[in-house]
């Protein structure tokens, strides 16, 4: 009983968590999230799937009274079988992969603009992670610090590097996670496509303040943005 009170209040208390994956807010969370329902769509298939044959084997063989089964002969070649359990998860492995590879080249694409513009017109943020803070530095070189703030439907473009140890930047209503490395930049784009605060936060065990190392996305109108950006 005590154990399972324990368990409500655990339940309870984590669903108070802000950062939730799927519910996207950008073109690419978007995308990650079909991603993710696909993947787990194939998963229950399979384990529904396996689940019946299972209870109907458990059924069917079960000795019971004087019913008795013997040990049957070791199969030796049954080529039906085979070919089906060959040909279903490699059909399994298809839908799953050709998505996937889509969608990772549509996300990575965005991003192959040179050192110092962008491809098209996406706005450019560079990204510093340090221990154990985010200072973020705009187009006019305003500078913010674990405060991000983007217009809503322009597309972004990070720039990221570290000044000391690896860390991982995610906005998990915006985007999926990318390394943050000392010495290298990394680069990361999406367009937010909803008004509001999300959440983000280092995502890579990165020191004793990791935990600490979180920032507020900030997302608003163009209009809003440009008068933000021209604050001291
Ligand atoms: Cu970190």
């Amino acid at each position: 009983m005590k154990k399972r009170v324990l368990f409500l209040f655990v339940i309870a208390f984590l669903s108070g968590c802000q950062m939730r994956v799927l519910n996207p807010k950008s073109d690419t969370a978007d995308q990650l999230t079909d991603l993710i329902y696909l993947s787990f769509g194939i998963m229950m298939l399979v384990l529904i799937v396996v689940f019946i044959l299972f209870v109907q084997f458990l059924r069917k063989f079960r000795e019971r009274g004087n019913r008795k089964f013997d040990i049957p002969p070791d199969e030796k070649e049954n080529k039906w079988l085979e070919i089906t359990w060959t040909v279903v998860p490699v059909l399994l492995l298809a839908i799953l992969a050709v998505p996937t590879v889509k969608s990772t080249y549509d996300i990575t694409s965005k991003v192959s603009g040179s050192a110092e513009g962008s491809q098209g017109d996406a706005m450019i943020v560079r990204v510093v992670g340090q221990q154990f803070n985010w200072k973020f530095t705009y187009e006019n070189g305003k500078e913010s610090y674990d405060e991000l703030v983007l217009p809503v439907d322009q597309e972004v473009e990070f720039r990221l590097t570290s000044n000391d140890v690896i860390h991982s930047f995610w906005i998990p209503n915006l985007s999926g996670k990318i390394d943050v490395l000392p010495g290298e930049e990394t680069r990361l784009s999406f367009e937010p496509g909803e008004e509001g605060t999300y959440q983000g936060k280092c995502a890579e065990f990165c020191g004793a303040e990791h935990t600490l190392m979180r920032f507020e996305t900030k997302v608003m109108s163009q209009e809003a943005f440009e008068s933000w950006m021209q604050k001291e």
